[in-house]
């Protein structure tokens, strides 16, 4: 960089002093230098080079407008040029991907439950509470309003979601934030599932099925599968017992 700037600014500095040193006489002469170095610049194949040569030139009379420095310049400005914007990409890329992986790191608190299936720590389980409890509920279908689906997680053992008869229908419990789950607790009234699934999903759109359930009898389901992390748990029935609709008492998540 310092190699390439000198020698061009030590020559403009000498035009600028014969120009001086000259004087009048010097005028007309400088006039014509710049009147064809002008030509030669705007004639130039290279747009860029011409534009800049100009510039410099008209400050700085005579040699600053010869094509040899314009273009010693322009060269020592396009290997400047490229240099920065291609550092400058390089940066940002090398800096995002550590960020990426670096990102999720949870309290490795309770890792008793899952250690094994995926290297990240477990979040956090149950230890025996009803993590459904006063959640937020979403369901496909309510009969009415007195039965809704926050009915399903009110710990009332009286009150009650019924869906409308058809299939398939839903219900789903947001957790608030992702557990480890293995355990849900269906309490049905008379209309209940015959089939149905426990599925489990951290996004509400995709969904995996942690246990179905093919030969439901009523009353209590306590459905047990493999830990699982998982934000929202749903009861996915798919067939009834009566002409009525999917109906639950409580809903439990551990
Ligand atoms: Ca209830």
């Amino acid at each position: 960089m310092n190699d390439g700037n000198g020698p061009p600014a030590r020559r403009r500095s000498g035009g600028i002093g014969l120009v001086a040193a000259v004087g009048g006489t010097a005028v007309l002469l400088a006039g014509a230098l710049i009147a064809a170095g002008m030509l030669l610049s705007s004639a130039g194949p290279d747009a860029d080079a011409g534009e800049n040569g100009s510039r410099t030139g008209l400050g700085t009379p005579v040699v600053g407008a010869w094509p040899a420095p314009s273009a010693q310049d322009q060269a020592s400005a396009t290997a400047s040029a490229p240099g920065t914007p291609s550092s400058r990409s390089a940066g940002p890329t090398a800096t995002a991907s550590p960020a990426g992986p670096a990102a999720p790191a949870p309290a490795p608190e309770l890792t008793l439950a899952d250690p094994g299936p995926t290297g990240a720590p477990a979040p956090p389980g149950s230890n025996g509470a009803n993590l459904a409890r006063g959640k937020a509920v979403t369901s496909s279908s309510q009969q009415g309003a007195h039965w809704a689906a926050a009915n399903a997680v009110d710990g009332d053992p009286a009150s009650r979601w019924a869906s409308q008869a058809a299939d398939p229908q839903w219900l789903t419990v947001d957790l608030g934030s992702v557990y480890t789950v293995e355990r849900v607790t269906l309490s049905w009234e008379s209309a209940r599932a015959t089939q149905y699934a426990i599925r489990v999903s951290a996004d509400g759109a995709q969904w995996t099925v942690a246990q179905a359930v093919s030969d439901s009898d009523g009353g209590v389901d306590e459905v047990r599968f493999a830990a699982v992390s998982a934000r929202y748990v749903q009861m996915y029935g798919t067939a009834r017992a009566s002409s009525y609709g999917y109906s639950l008492y409580e809903f439990e998540v551990r």
